[in-house]
């Protein structure tokens, strides 16, 4: 039997495998993709996280756990994920300029596919112009934008500069999040939304579009 804490475990070992492994063991006996999710592959990266910030484990260490909570989330993808018929909208998301942080995106990704949003990843370190012009072509509603460092928040302000100064402020839904990233730091770069994690963030934009 699948245990939710080996699936931990073996994340912050790096072993990919066997994380794959433990999540596709869990689906199979019939637990809840959310707990797998949250319990279990969040769960690790929360310690490894502690971890690198007490320079306990280093980049090395931290990219072979990431890759191995990304082997996860592959798994766990098609079950979190729902496709209606209909998108309920198109979103353009992207980690900003700058920042190779794309775990959390990633994430942010599979919930808005979940709600039924036709959803363009643009990848991380995006360019503010790419943004903008990205969501024009694919006829987006709303840009999804996600930073893990302090130092590269600014770069959501130069995407919200980009669509002001192309006269395109209003004809976008602009929502900001990553952990560095809060509610007034979003009222201060006057984007529409800030949400603290995927799931909300997901139902935030459909409601709004919805609106
Ligand atoms: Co880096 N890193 N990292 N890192 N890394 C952090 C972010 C850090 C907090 C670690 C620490 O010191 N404690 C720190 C930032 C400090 C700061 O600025 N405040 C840091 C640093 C300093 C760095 C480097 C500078 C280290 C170095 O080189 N010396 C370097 C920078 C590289 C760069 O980007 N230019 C770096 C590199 C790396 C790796 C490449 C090794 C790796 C990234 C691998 C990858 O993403 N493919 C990495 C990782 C993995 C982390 C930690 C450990 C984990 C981040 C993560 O994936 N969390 C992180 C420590 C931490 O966060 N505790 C750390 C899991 C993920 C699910 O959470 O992304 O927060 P998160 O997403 C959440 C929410 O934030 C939200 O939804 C998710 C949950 O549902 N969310 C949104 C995210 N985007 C959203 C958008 C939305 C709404 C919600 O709306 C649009």
């Amino acid at each position: 039997m699948a245990e939710i804490h080996e699936i931990s475990e073996f994340l912050q070992k790096g072993r990919a495998k066997n994380v794959k492994a433990l999540v596709q063991e869990a689906l199979d006996e019939g637990k809840d993709p959310k707990v797998i999710l949250n319990d279990g592959l969040l769960a690790g990266m929360m310690v490894i996280g502690e971890k690198f910030k007490n320079n306990e484990v280093f980049v090395p260490e931290v990219l072979v756990a990431a890759r191995a909570l990304n082997a996860g989330l592959a798994i766990l993808e098609p079950k979190l994920v729902e496709v209606g018929n209909e998108p309920v909208g198109k979103v353009v998301i992207g980690t900003v300029k700058g920042d190779l942080h794309d775990i959390g995106k990633n994430l942010v990704a599979m919930m808005l596919k979940g709600v039924g949003f036709e959803v363009t990843d643009l990848g991380v370190d995006v360019e503010p112009a790419v943004f903008v012009d990205r969501a024009e072509e694919v006829g987006a509603n709303v840009i999804c934008m996600s930073a893990l460092l302090t130092t590269t928040m600014p770069s959501m302000q130069a995407v919200l500069d980009e669509l002001n100064s192309r006269g395109l402020r209003e004809k976008y839904i602009v929502m900001v999040g990553g952990a560095p990233v809060n509610q007034s730091f979003a009222d201060q770069i006057g984007a529409d939304y800030y949400t603290p994690d995927a799931a909300t963030c997901a139902e935030t934009a459909k409601a709004a579009v919805e609106k």
